[in-house]
């Protein structure tokens, strides 16, 4: 928790200075670290006599995100394109699209001296977000926002936004830099890191599966949101249903697949990812199905056929890439996920992945016949 450890010990006085360079309105009554993300530094901010009652104040992890200007073009080219869609939206639906707040001197950021790079966005109020799901009404929500956000990014040019992050779910990468990796690593042997090792290498022939249908053309390229794991997603607090996608640092060119598998690795695991017990991991079928009836709502004006047929191969693929991004993080010191509460945080993390993947495999025939009723249901 270095970067933690570190923000929290900052005086308040300083996260007021920082947040005071936005244009907010009123007085700062309180700022708070807030949710729980694992890449960036998130605060609350409290405002008083405002129209604002909150806003959201982040610093991006510039180790992670190396040109984090390119990252706000993207957000705001997003943001621009969306709000104009939505206003031609047939839907009476409470819909939000978090909007960049400027710097007094008109800037998407703030950077100190030291190169901390800071940022504020519009915080969307009653809503709250979730690390898990365990009922289906919320997964059918889950499913419904992440077809809303597609749906309002399918006629935007992916060549409009940077890729901002060189890599991002290429899983072939990051079996390189595993291997890398594991030729210099020097960990004592364990058995959890015995199964880390088989559980990898079983699968090393099978990475590339979304890759190769990028590069055949079965899949095309599209706006992915890169990051749409449960708790990017906003849902009201009184009436349940979703109203908005949130972290939007990784929208960029990229595979819908990789949305969709990560949406659905993230969802269907109600014990979430952050549990110790990995062992008693299981991906639930039922909330699968709900969350592909929300997003097929959504999506089924622009999936092809192909789509549908790869969308078995992206649940397994993305929950297997982050468990391989986890144990490659934890061989290497965490570096990219940096923010551990104990030394085998990153490889207990990866086990959670591998057994989800495992229990995605045993169950590939009912989540294959989930995807055809769904499909023939259109017809
Ligand atoms: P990270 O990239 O570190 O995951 P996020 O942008 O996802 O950072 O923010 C972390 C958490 O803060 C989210 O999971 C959510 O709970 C909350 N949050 C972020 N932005 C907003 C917003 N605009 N409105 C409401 N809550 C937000
Ligand atoms: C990170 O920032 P956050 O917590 O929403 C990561 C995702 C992982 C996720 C796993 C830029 O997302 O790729 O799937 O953790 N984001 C980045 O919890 O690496
Ligand atoms: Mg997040």
């Amino acid at each position: 928790m270095i970067k933690e450890i570190d923000l929290k010990s900052k005086t308040i006085d300083n996260l007021v200075a920082i947040a005071s360079q936005f244009d907010v309105e009123g007085q700062i009554v309180e700022i708070q670290a807030f949710g729980n993300g694992n890449i960036n530094d998130t605060f609350l901010v409290t405002l008083r006599n405002s129209t604002q009652k909150h806003v959201i104040l982040q610093r991006i992890n510039t180790h992670v995100f190396h040109q984090p200007e390119l990252v706000m073009q993207n957000v705001r080219v997003f943001t621009d394109h969306a709000t104009q869609r939505l206003q031609d939206w047939s839907s009476d639906r409470r819909w939000e699209i978090p909007s960049v707040i400027l710097t007094q001197d008109n800037r998407e950021y703030w950077m100190n001296a030291e190169g901390a790079f800071w940022r504020a966005i519009s915080f969307i109020e009653a809503a709250q977000s979730f690390d898990t799901i365990t009922d289906c009404d919320r997964a059918r929500e889950a499913g419904y926002a992440l077809g809303t956000f597609h749906n309002l990014i399918s006629d935007l040019p992916p060549e409009k936004l940077a890729v901002t992050l060189e890599g991002f779910h290429i899983t072939p990468r990051y079996l390189q830099q595993y291997d890398a990796a594991l030729a210099k690593h020097d960990k004592s042997k364990s058995p959890e890191i015995d199964f880390c090792l088989q559980f990898i290498q079983t699968r090393r022939n099978w990475v590339s599966v979304l890759e190769d249908a990028k590069i055949s053309g079965e899949l095309p390229l599209r706006l992915m949101h890169g990051d749409p794991k449960v708790n990017n997603v906003l849902f009201d607090t009184n009436t349940g249903r979703a109203v908005s996608v949130i972290d939007l640092d990784t929208l960029m060119p990229g595979l819908i697949h990789y949305d969709i598998g990560d949406c659905l690795r993230s969802s269907c695991n109600s014990l979430g990812e952050e549990t110790q017990q990995w062992q008693e991991v299981r991906f639930e079928t039922e909330l699968a199905q709900s969350i592909l009836q929300g997003y097929i709502s959504q999506a089924k004006n622009f999936l092809t056929e192909k789509d549908y047929e790869y969308i078995y191969d992206s649940i397994r693929l993305l929950a297997f890439e982050l468990g391989l991004r986890f144990f490659t993080d934890y061989l290497v010191g965490n570096v990219h996920f940096s923010k551990v509460k104990y030394a085998e945080h990153n490889l207990v993390r990866a086990l959670v992945q591998f057994q989800l993947t495992q229990s995605i495999e045993t169950q590939q025939s009912p989540i294959c016949a989930i995807v055809r009723d769904l499909k023939q249901g259109l017809k």
